[in-house]
């Protein structure tokens, strides 16, 4: 094959489906599903700052009709898309309380699931902040003669299929693995097509950088507040965007450590364990990295018990993972905690 040739998302996912002997066309087609809903996302996404031109979300513009706010415009075109496609049998989305069955297309059922977290970081769209759509796809466990249930969704980490997420930030890019290593397609708006642009991504044993929000200091526990003095004594530098998917982006390429610990506000962490924690962890994994709860579990291994479970989070390159896993254990043991 021509190295130099572009390839699309659309080319690799076909390519890879045989590597898959069991396959039988589905995931790769909600693959593709999903990059075509990305497509969408991002148009809107890219026309965020004329909204004050053309009305604020919330309100009528100037043609009368409404301006919806940019998760629930985000998170209806994802419905819409995977409903239509007929390849997935329900999805679960940060933005419902539920998770929604799809009826079953030409009797056909669909052995898929799809759980989303539509636009996270959505809080810092206004400021032009990059902000992401991450996703994981399982395999349905229940009868598939009848509708999707709740324990299709409360799957293990280990369990997905495929994960992945889109980061709308400086150029569009949408990184995603299926159990076998991690690539990253960069959207190319003069052709429409994301494009292979980061092949087999690998992070980094070691990075420069940490990143935590740190304004919590003082509500983190006090092994995780020496920890993070310690990766000041290092001199790490500190990033912080406050939208997930940029921060692992960057951690995933860069190397380094993410860390969303328990505060008082949030004693079992922040962030949900299914919408964001677990496609992470499995995309740094593939990439050859870590991702452990702050109780120094893996996270892929956590069992959910509900939907929308919050879980803390410390991810990114393996050798620093490790050794915070190391320190954390060693200052407990010291200060008998
Ligand atoms: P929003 O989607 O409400 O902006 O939240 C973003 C997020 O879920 C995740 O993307 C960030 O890493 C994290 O929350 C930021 O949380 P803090 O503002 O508490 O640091």
């Amino acid at each position: 094959m021509d190295t130099n040739r572009i390839i699309t998302l659309d080319e690799f996912i076909i390519s890879r489906q045989k590597d898959f002997s069991y396959a039988t066309g589905e995931l790769t087609d909600l693959l593709r599903d999903i990059g075509v809903a990305a497509k969408i996302v991002n148009r809107e996404v890219s026309r965020a700052g004329l909204v004050s031109i053309l009305g604020v979300a919330g309100q009528e513009n100037h043609s009368g009709d409404d301006v919806q706010k940019l998760d629930v415009y985000a998170n209806e075109k994802l419905i819409d898309c995977l409903k239509n496609s007929g390849e997935c049998c329900g999805v679960a989305s940060e933005e419902n309380t539920d998770f929604i069955p799809f009826p079953t297309i030409e009797s056909k059922s669909a052995k898929y699931v799809v759980i989303f977290d539509p636009l996270d970081g959505s809080s810092n769209i206004d400021v032009n902040v990059s902000v992401g759509t991450i996703f994981g796809i399982y395999r349905r466990k229940s009868d598939p003669t009848g509708p999707c249930e709740l324990g299709d969704f409360l799957q293990k980490g280990l369990d997905l299929v495929a994960a992945g997420y889109v980061i709308y930030g400086t150029s569009t890019i949408m990184v995603y693995s299926t159990g076998r290593g991690v690539n990253g397609f960069t959207l190319d708006p003069s052709i429409g097509e994301f494009c292979l642009s980061h092949r087999d991504i690998q992070i980094p044993a070691r990075g420069r950088y940490y990143s935590v929000n740190q304004g919590y200091y003082l509500k983190f526990d006090v092994e995780m507040r020496r920890y993070i003095d310690y990766c000041s004594d290092l001199n790490l530098r500190l990033r912080y965007i406050g939208s997930m998917v940029s921060d692992i982006h960057r951690t995933l390429f860069k190397g380094g450590i993410f860390l969303y610990p328990n505060t008082r506000k949030y004693p079992n962490g922040k962030l949900r364990l299914l919408y964001e924690c677990n496609p992470m962890a499995f995309l740094v994994e593939q990439a050859g990295g870590k991702a452990i709860t702050t109780q120094l579990e893996r996270v892929l291994e956590v069992d959910p018990k509900e939907l929308h479970q919050r879980s803390t989070i410390v991810i990114g390159s393996p050798e620093m993972i490790e050794e915070m896993q190391e320190f954390v254990q060693r200052y407990s043991a010291v200060s008998g905690l």
